[in-house]
C-alpha cells in the first residue's frame, strides 16, 4: 500500500518546491547583521548549497502529523544551520582537515580558522534563536520541547559525542557496535531531531512521534552507510567534497566492515524496515516514504 502511495506522489516536484522555500527561508534568517564580516562567513557555508535534506524532513514530518508546514519553516532553518555548523568545524584542520565542502573551498580555507569556528558558533545559536524567539503561531510548550530535543540532539547525547568517538576511534579498527554508535549519534541524532520537532510543532500523538523515532533511526543509519558507499563509489566533483577519505585515513566504515553489497543490501533493509513502521499513516506519508527511497537512491 505504501509503495502504491509513494509512486503515485511527484517526488521531484515535491522536492524541488520544498528546496526552493527552504532557500529562501534561509536567505531572509541571516538578516542585515553586524558585524559584516561574520555574516558573510555565515552565508558562505549556509547559502552554498547542499541537499536541504533536513529541513525537508522537518517540514514532511509536521505535515504528516498534521500541521502546516510553514509553521515549521523557522525549525527546519535551525536544523539546516546546526548541521552547517557542525560541517564547518567538521572541516576544520583540528577535526577532519578537508580543503572542500558543497564544491567549494571550506570555510576556515576562505576566512581563516578562528572566523569559522566563529561563524560556527554563530550559526548553532542562531538556530535556537530561530525557535525561540522567531517562530510566530506555534504554542510555547511545543517551543520549549523543540529547543530541547535540539540541545540534545546537537550536544554530547548527540553530534559532539558521536564526532568524539569518531575522533577516538580514528586510525583504529572498530566493531560494527562502535560504528553504529558513532553514526546514530553523529549523523543520525539530527535526522531524528528533524522528524521529531516537525512532528511536534504541529502536536502529534505520542504513537506517531514513537513510530517517527524508529523511522529516523533507520534512514540515519542507512544514510550514513550511503554516505560510506559514495565515499568509495563516487568522485569528488560529484559529491562537492573530498572523495575516498575514508579509504586514505584508514577508516572504519560500513564497506569495509561488510563490502559494498552487503553495505547496500542492509541500507535497503533499513530504508524498508524505516518505511513499514510508518504504513498506519501511509495516506499522508508519501514524502517520508519517498524521502527515505532518496537516501538509498541519491548519488551525492
Ligand atoms: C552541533 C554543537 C555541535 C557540534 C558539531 C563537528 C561535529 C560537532 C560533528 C560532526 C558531525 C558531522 C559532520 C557528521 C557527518 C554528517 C554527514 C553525513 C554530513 C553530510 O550530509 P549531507 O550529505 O550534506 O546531507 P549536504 O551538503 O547535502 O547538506
Amino acid at each position: 500500500m505504501s509503495s502504491a502511495v509513494s509512486t503515485a506522489f511527484d517526488f521531484t516536484a515535491y522536492l524541488e518546491g520544498a528546496r526552493w522555500r527552504v532557500e529562501a527561508a534561509l536567505e531572509s534568517a541571516l538578516g542585515p547583521e553586524r558585524p559584516e564580516s561574520l555574516r558573510e562567513a555565515m552565508r558562505y557555508s549556509l547559502l552554498a548549497g547542499g541537499k536541504r535534506l533536513r529541513p525537508i524532513l522537518t517540514l514532511a514530518a509536521c505535515e504528516l502529523a498534521g500541521g502546516d508546514p510553514e509553521l515549521a519553516m523557522p525549525t527546519a532553518v535551525a536544523m539546516e544551520m546546526i548541521h552547517t555548523m557542525s560541517l564547518i568545524h567538521d572541516d576544520l584542520p583540528a577535526m577532519d582537515n578537508d580543503d572542500l565542502r558543497r564544491g567549494r573551498p571550506t570555510n576556515h580555507k576562505v576566512y581563516g580558522e578562528a572566523k569559522a569556528i566563529l561563524a560556527g558558533d554563530a550559526l548553532l545559536t542562531r538556530a535556537f534563536e530561530m525557535v525561540a524567539l522567531r517562530t510566530p503561531g506555534v504554542p510555547a510548550e511545543r517551543l520549549l520541547q523543540v529547543v530541547g530535543e535540539l540541545a540534545l540532539a546537537s550536544g554530547a547525547p548527540g553530534l559532539v559525542g558521536g564526532q568524539v568517538v569518531d575522533l577516538e576511534c580514528e586510525a583504529r579498527q572498530v566493531d560494527l557496535e562502535t560504528l553504529e554508535y558513532i553514526h546514530l549519534h553523529k549523523t543520525g541524532a539530527l535526522l531524528r531531531a528533524c522528524v521529531i520537532c516537525g512532528a511536534l510543532i504541529a502536536g502529534a500523538s505520542t504513537e506517531l512521534l514513537m513510530a517517527l523515532s524508529t523511522y529516523a533511526r533507520g534512514i540515519g543509519l542507512a544514510f550514513q552507510i550511503i554516505d560510506d558507499i559514495l565515499d568509495v563509489t563516487a568522485s569528488s566533483d560529484v559529491l562537492g567534497k573530498t572523495a575516498g577519505k575514508d579509504l586514505a585515513a584508514d577508516k572504519s566504515t560500513y564497506p569495509k566492515l561488510l563490502g559494498l553489497e552487503e553495505s547496500r543490501r542492509r541500507a535497503d533493509a533499513l530504508v524498508s524496515e524505516a518505511k513499514a513502521v510508518l504504513d498506519p499513516w501511509s495516506a499522508q506519508a508519501a514524502p517520508l516514504l519517498a524521502l527515505a527511497d532518496y537516501i538509498t537512491s541519491r548519488d551525492r
